[in-house]
């Protein structure tokens, strides 16, 4: 029987995966933490719990008193606030994974995930298609604090035991929270400001294009990659994630296919040297090969759902 936390439960992608945890072990066997109130359908499907990730003895109280078996840590600063915050974010996103890592060798959690991101790419990676292993030089705090927790979970993997498992998330478009301080929170917010507005004032440029993933896919893939038997495992950094790469004129464009009058304007800011930064499209095919990594969701099929179902929050469900 697995016993799950999930640290970061209230985030973009706690609030979605723990659902999904709850499905799949049990709503009393899936833990739900953050430092944040939770929206309602965490706090009331299972137990809700405030818990700060960066006390290191009252997380690992939490999990020998659970008996807890496998973590999710879900707590960062993102890239564009981190860069607000430079010393501070990299305390946070350090100290966040070494207390799991340490929790999890001083307990029976033994099984952990933890997001890494295209972040941990540069302006020297090769920029397309980028491979699994190549050129990384970081030049964000986000991305260096990844990279650093990569080597990391690799290093407890393979000296202490611990079933380290990570991915590296391109940009994620979900619904049900709004965006968390990131580079690629454009692609979330557009689809807002869409229903809202009918107009989106975008951050980078109609050029930029980045690798994004609709939450349905990262969470199937997630899941996915816990599951597998750790013999089918080559990597215990973390893998390469593609989903699909646009440009934001082509989100625009896919967006005004339901909403014809819609309009987007291009204002960059800071993140876009950090968007320009990273790569346009990944190659993921060791995490097809590995773990069976797949995708349901283009970038049309995508914007329709976060259409609707921005549309039914916002206005209620349609007759
Ligand atoms: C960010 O933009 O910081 C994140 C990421 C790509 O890791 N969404």
């Amino acid at each position: 029987m697995e016993r799950v936390l999930v640290i970061g439960s209230s985030g973009q992608i706690g609030s979605e995966l723990v659902l999904a945890l709850r499905k799949k072990f049990g709503n009393v066997n899936v833990f739900a933490t953050d430092i944040k109130n939770p929206p309602d359908e965490i706090r009331n499907g299972g137990p809700f719990q405030i818990l700060d990730v960066l006390d290191y003895r009252n997380l690992l109280h939490f999990l020998v008193r659970h008996n807890i078996t496998q973590v999710y840590n879900l707590a960062a600063v993102l890239s564009g606030n981190a860069e607000k915050i430079p010393l501070q974010a990299w305390d946070i996103n350090m100290k966040a994974l070494m207390n799991t890592l340490e929790a999890a060798r001083q307990s029976d959690a033994k099984k952990l995930f933890w997001p890494s991101s295209i972040a941990v790419f540069g302006p020297t990676t090769p920029r397309h298609n980028t491979p699994q292993l190549t050129v990384m030089e970081p030049n964000t705090v986000y991305g260096i604090s990844k990279l650093a927790g990569e080597r990391w979970g690799e290093y407890y993997c393979h000296r202490y035991g611990i079933d380290f498992r990570s991915v590296r998330y391109p940009g994620l478009i979900s619904y049900k929270t709004e965006p968390g301080g990131g580079t690629t929170d454009y692609a979330v917010e557009i689809y807002f400001e869409a229903i809202k507005k009918g107009s989106y004032e975008c951050f980078v440029s109609a050029d930029t294009a980045l690798p994004m993933m609709f939450m349905d896919d990262a969470i199937e893939n997630t899941l996915r990659l816990m599951d597998v038997g750790s013999d089918h495992l080559s990597l215990r950094s973390s893998y390469n994630m593609a989903g699909i790469s646009f440009t934001a004129e082509e989100l625009h464009q896919s967006i005004k296919k339901y909403l014809p009058n819609f309009s987007t304007t291009y204002k960059p800011d800071f993140r876009q040297a950090i968007a320009d930064s990273w790569p346009a499209s990944i190659d993921d095919s060791i995490a097809q090969k590995d773990w069976g990594m797949k995708t349901e969701y283009d970038l049309d099929k995508m914007t329709k759902v976060m259409l609707e179902k921005i549309g039914e929050q916002l206005n209620g469900p349609k007759n």
